[in-house]
């Protein structure tokens, strides 16, 4: 017998055309370009979890360090009877310490593009928490959907943890934190993980590491493809490379193509020239005013900053700027 009910669900999964044209649209520009949202097949998740524990690769777990030890002070900054919104929440771990010390959380909303994903952690998490009410939602969070009503909470908190705001660039990344602004309604507030700039070493050893997980997250990028679209990519014509482009401020991700080579996705053929780099990923990394300076744009002040000792990561807690014209305006797509 059933004695808990499952977590609602509600589901905006693109269809595969929607991939189709995006991916084809992508290859067609000049700097042929995928989306890093590709990357999260099942395969692609679990080596990111791989990912997470490489001794190189320091966000994840300085992100989790400076959650422990600032949750107390998060939670008093929240308050009691929150609605939870998490955008990308993955495989689910990094809410479980925000909830446990929240007072009294009314609602968690979990946001994913990766059903299995969503189903299981949202699935736990209602078991952990029964008092809770879980609404999962299953959406690409760059495009636009429907939150569903959540009541009685005496505010939203939107969570966005991970730093995976730098997949953004700036513009895309304003209209992303406009949908979030949204999503927090009056009264709500953004906690948000941000990459911040260091040395290029620290920063390219994170993206190229020694055991060459990063380079076989890459290129699942394509065997993704290949899978979902029926193409052709050959894995073993393509190499990871990794960049730290100072000027912009961002990890650069490619695939370079290792000779001249044509690939078929359905009907159509893709030509790559020899050394020729396809663009998969960009990781934008931040210094706090550039930081404010974005959140501002989307009607955002930043209250409160979290960092650990060597200011290689940072939480921030953002809460919505009163009488913003982002409250009423544009909060469209974050992509294309
Ligand atoms: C999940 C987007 C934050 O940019 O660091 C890790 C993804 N790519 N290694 C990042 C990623 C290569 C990650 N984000």
């Amino acid at each position: 017998m059933k004695t808990r009910a499952e977590p609602q669900l509600i589901d905006f999964h693109p269809p595969r055309a929607e991939m189709l044209v995006d991916v084809l649209q992508g290859l067609s520009l000049a700097q042929k370009e995928l989306s890093p949202k590709y990357f999260y097949d099942a395969r692609g998740s679990e080596l990111f979890e791989e990912i997470t524990r490489l001794p190189e690769y320091y966000l994840t777990r300085t992100e989790a360090s400076i959650m422990q030890t600032s949750v107390s002070e998060i939670a008093q900054r929240v308050g009691p009877n929150a609605a939870v919104i998490e955008f990308g929440s993955g495989a689910g771990d990094k809410i479980r310490v925000l909830l446990q010390h929240l007072d009294a959380p009314l609602a968690f909303v979990p946001i994913e593009i990766s059903r299995d994903h969503l189903m299981a952690s949202a699935s736990a998490l209602a078991a952990e928490h029964p008092a809770l009410s879980v609404i999962a939602v299953c959406a690409d969070f760059t495009q636009p959907f429907e939150l569903p009503p959540i009541s009685g909470a005496r505010r939203n908190l939107v969570f966005f943890p991970g730093s995976t705001i730098g997949n953004f660039p700036p513009e895309q990344a304003v209209s992303l934190l406009r949908i979030m602004h949204h999503a927090a309604g009056e009264n709500g507030a953004l906690l948000i993980g941000a990459d911040l700039i260091k040395d290029r070493s620290t920063l390219e050893a994170a993206y190229n590491d020694r055991l060459g997980v990063t380079a076989k997250f890459n290129l699942n990028l394509l065997a993704h493809i290949n899978r979902e679209l029926q193409a052709d990519f050959d894995l073993k014509g393509f190499q990871h490379k990794a960049v730290y482009n100072a000027a912009e401020q961002r990890i650069e991700m490619y695939l370079v193509s290792q000779r001249e080579q044509l690939v078929h996705i359905r009907d159509e053929l893709v030509s790559f020239d020899k050394g020729e780099r396809l663009l998969t990923e960009f990781a934008y990394k931040y210094d706090l005013d550039g930081f404010a300076g974005l959140a501002a744009r989307a009607g955002f002040r930043v209250e409160q900053v979290w960092t650990d000792s060597l200011r290689h990561f940072s939480v921030q807690y953002l809460v919505r700027e009163k009488d913003h014209a982002s409250s009423q305006g544009t909060y469209g797509q974050a992509t294309k």
